[in-house]
């Protein structure tokens, strides 16, 4: 089954929406697989972004991320980690869709609440990074018969 990486970061918990952001991923039907809180520091913030290293806002964003404790999870489900970007909403708050995250609680391309892996490799990438192989968890919900047809 999928996974893909998620993490609320410091404006998110700051404003009180890690419940809120948890609630709607959990209603759509994915699946928690591994969840903390932690203070980002700037190397693990480093290698992260290690894609945007050079880019005219990789200072301010490493300096965000470490801001404030962001909430790490590994969230798991048939094809998690696209729906989980949609569930997001666009990078730029202002042009996310209503309904999305980012659409419905930001105004702000540098205070865009959330972060989700892009893609397969960036997913896999980023879960070994954030998570120890024992941190994540593998369980079947109760509900699965309910959420996947078999
Ligand atoms: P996403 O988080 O949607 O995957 P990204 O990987 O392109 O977006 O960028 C990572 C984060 O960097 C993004 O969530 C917000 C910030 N960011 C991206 N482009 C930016 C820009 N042009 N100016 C300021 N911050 C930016
Ligand atoms: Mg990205």
């Amino acid at each position: 089954m999928e996974r893909t990486f998620i993490a609320i970061k410091p404006d998110g918990v700051h404003r009180g929406l890690v419940g809120t952001i948890i609630g709607r991923l959990e209603a759509k039907g994915f699946n928690l697989v591994a969840m903390k809180m932690l203070q980002v520091s700037p190397e693990l913030a480093a290698a992260h972004y290690a894609e945007h290293q050079g880019k005219p806002f990789f200072n301010g964003l490493i300096q965000f991320i470490t801001s404030a404790p962001v909430v790490a999870m590994v969230w798991e489900g048939p094809g998690v980690i696209a729906s989980a970007r949609k569930v997001i909403g666009a990078t730029d708050p202002l042009k996310a869709e209503p309904g999305t995250i980012r659409g419905d609680f930001g105004v702000n391309l540098g205070r865009n609440l959330i972060h989700g892996s892009d893609g397969p490799e960036s997913a896999q990438r980023e879960i070994d990074l954030w998570f120890k192989p024992e941190e994540r968890f593998s369980w079947d919900p109760a509900l699965k018969p309910w959420l996947i047809e078999s």
